[in-house]
């Protein structure tokens, strides 16, 4: 169901039911899970790149997996949901590679990429009213937070579907390029970011999402703390000594 492949510091997860357009189902999402939280946990990971096997990113929950039956959808979404809170708790950059469609809870994966590259050809759906359901897996959190509440309604409410071009434009992604180079390119920015200085990249991240929901006043006590702990860090002090020997710095990740 996932595939996962180390090139270096890089940790390369492809979701991987090509046959179903990588739509979702209870046993990816333990798979996605597991591998998360076990790329957290080993330190020679540095960054994750996300992508799809086949021609689509995913087509998000699989809508045959549950046949007639009427499941408990609130239920069903915690398996979601623990898979967006391991994504969120990841303390190491993240790529997603947009290789095809991007549909419904496929849409929001890819939208929580630190890093998002769409092929040219691929596309983004937010699907959800399409089918009478309300966004998940974090898209109501994050949409409006990327585009603005006014294009967000309108993603939500019309279910467009959006060119990988039209996605750059409202900031969906932040490069397109064409489909025989994505995996090369995707992999260019994971290697980048996994030669970065791992801990402050985490804590910007945690600033990031987390300064939604303070005020100011507490968005800038959290900064405060967050400096404190990044300027403990081994990479700080080769970054301001790099800076002094006017050279490139070496950062380990600590
Ligand atoms: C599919 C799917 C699919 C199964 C295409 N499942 N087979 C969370 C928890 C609880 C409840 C429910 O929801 C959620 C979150 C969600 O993600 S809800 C949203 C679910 N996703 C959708 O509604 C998207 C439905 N799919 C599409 O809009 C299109 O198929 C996309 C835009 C993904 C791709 O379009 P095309 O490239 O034109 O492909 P296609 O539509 O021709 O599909 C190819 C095949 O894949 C087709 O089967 P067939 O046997 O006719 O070849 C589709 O039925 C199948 N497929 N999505 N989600």
């Amino acid at each position: 169901m996932i595939l996962t492949e180390r090139q270096g510091s890089v940790l390369v997860l492809t979701l991987n039911r090509p046959e179903r357009l990588n739509a979702i189902t209870g046993e990816l999402l333990e798979a996605l899970f597991q591998a998360l939280q076990a790329a957290n946990e080993d330190k020679e990971v540095r960054a994750l790149l996300l992508t799809g096997a086949g021609k689509a990113f995913s087509a998000g929950q699989d809508l045959t997996e549950f046949g007639e039956a009427k499941p408990d959808y609130e239920a069903h979404l915690r398996r979601y949901n623990r898979v967006v809170e391991a994504i969120s708790a990841l303390e190491k950059p993240l790529v997603v590679a947009v290789n095809g469609p991007a549909a419904g809870a496929g849409m929001s994966l890819a939208l929580w990429g630190d890093y998002r590259l769409a092929a040219v050809g691929a596309s983004f759906t937010t699907a959800f009213a399409r089918i009478g359901l309300v966004p998940d897996t974090g898209m109501s959190f994050l949409l409006p937070r990327l585009v603005g509440l006014a294009k967000a309604q309108e993603l939500l409410y019309l279910s467009p579907r959006l060119s990988a071009e039209e996605a750059l434009a409202l900031g969906l992604v932040h490069r397109v390029v064409p489909a025989e180079r994505l995996m090369e390119e995707a992999m260019g920015k994971a290697q980048e970011l996994a030669q970065g200085p791992t801990r402050a990249l985490a804590l910007t991240k945690k600033l990031l999402l987390e300064t939604y929901r303070l005020s100011l006043t507490e968005a800038l006590a959290l900064e405060a703390i967050l400096q404190g702990e990044a300027g403990r860090t081994l990479d700080h002090e080769e970054g301001v000594r790099a800076f002094r020997e006017k050279r490139p710095p070496r950062f380990q990740g600590r």
